[in-house]
């Protein structure tokens, strides 16, 4: 067991019995939406998870220990902070840790803390993906390469167009990290339940998506999975009014100069604005959609395994 890994007796038990679990991350909670809505959806999503017959397990940095399972506390401090604590990929884990301090998990980041901890299965709302103008501006999020070597399986519902989808889906190609769309032939993109991309296979049963899973590392075929799932029908959002606030927030981001790891909050927080209390209600819906179908996926994999 890693030095510095903290992992909750709730989540060690139910590792040690074989019994599912499900790892949610943190930067969705303190960059990726406001308060008090951030703290009551991780509670939320904590509780969906339960009822779906899983343990929970949301993992960020306190004072330095790498937590895989929060108190409600945690969760609140994390959520009250906000921008305020650094949000972590791979690169920034060491210096948080070496100095003790808070840090919320991007995917990447709690991908590698997940699989430190034997998680396989990691619910979300959106990952992490190639930015427009990337040819340009080389603006890769590393949940990417995470992904391309770090064995957990992460549900989402896609990516949002404040990336280019389709060189998400030819540099996820080339490392080799398979998309499976769940009761979908379309690659979701987040507020909606389609794009103009298709995913690499459609899969309608949580249990196929766990053979797969199960046949992929059995081969030792190391690396993560997407699962794409799109949000429901009645929380999706009219298209040419997502499309538009994505057009500006991109458009203010590019005058401002916003580069690096402030990109991505900058543009979610400008279109949740923009898009009002609309976007945040669906993006809570879909979280909760991810994670029953994450707890569902746990189970039959556990069952497999
Ligand atoms: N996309 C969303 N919501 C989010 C994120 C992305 O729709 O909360 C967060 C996730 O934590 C993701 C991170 O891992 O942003 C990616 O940041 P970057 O592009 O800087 O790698
Ligand atoms: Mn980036």
């Amino acid at each position: 067991m890693n030095q510095f890994l903290d992992i909750h007796p709730d989540v060690a038990e139910a590792l040690a019995q074989n019994k599912p679990v499900v790892a949610l991350e943190s930067t969705i909670i303190s960059h990726g939406m406001p308060w008090p809505e951030n703290a009551e959806t991780a509670k939320l999503v904590e509780q969906t998870v339960r009822e779906s017959g899983a343990t929970p397990a949301t993992i960020a940095i306190i004072n330095g220990r790498l937590k895989v399972g929060l108190s409600h506390a945690e969760i609140d401090e994390l959520a009250k902070a906000g921008l305020s604590v650094t949000k972590c990929s791979r690169r920034d884990l060491p210096y948080v840790i070496a100095n003790k301090q808070m840090g919320a998990t991007t995917v990447a980041a709690t991908m590698i803390i997940a699989d430190m901890a034997g998680i396989r299965v990691f619910a979300t709302g959106g990952i992490g993906g190639v930015h427009r103008g990337a040819q340009e501006t080389f603006d890769i999020s590393a949940d990417l390469q995470e992904l391309g070597k770090t064995s957990v399986a992460v549900v989402c519902a896609g990516a949002k167009s404040i990336l280019d989808l389709g060189l998400t889906r030819e540099y996820l190609e080339t490392l080799g990290v398979p998309v499976l769309g769940f009761q979908t032939d379309a690659l979701p993109a987040f507020y909606t339940r389609t794009s103009d991309h298709t995913v690499d296979y459609r899969l309608d049963r949580a249990e196929q998506i766990a053979e797969f899973l199960t046949a992929k590392w059995l081969l030792n075929l190391d690396g993560g999975v997407v699962i794409a799932n799109p949000i429901p029908e009645e929380f999706a959002m009219d298209k040419a009014a997502i499309d538009s606030a994505i057009e500006q927030a991109l458009r203010e981001a590019n005058e401002q100069n916003v580069t690096g790891k402030e990109s991505t909050p900058f543009l979610l927080a400008r279109v949740a604005e923009l898009t009002g209390g609309n976007s945040l209600a669906s993006n809570i819906q879909l979280v909760l959609n991810n994670a029953r179908l994450g707890a569902a996926i746990a189970q039959h994999y556990c069952n497999l395994s």
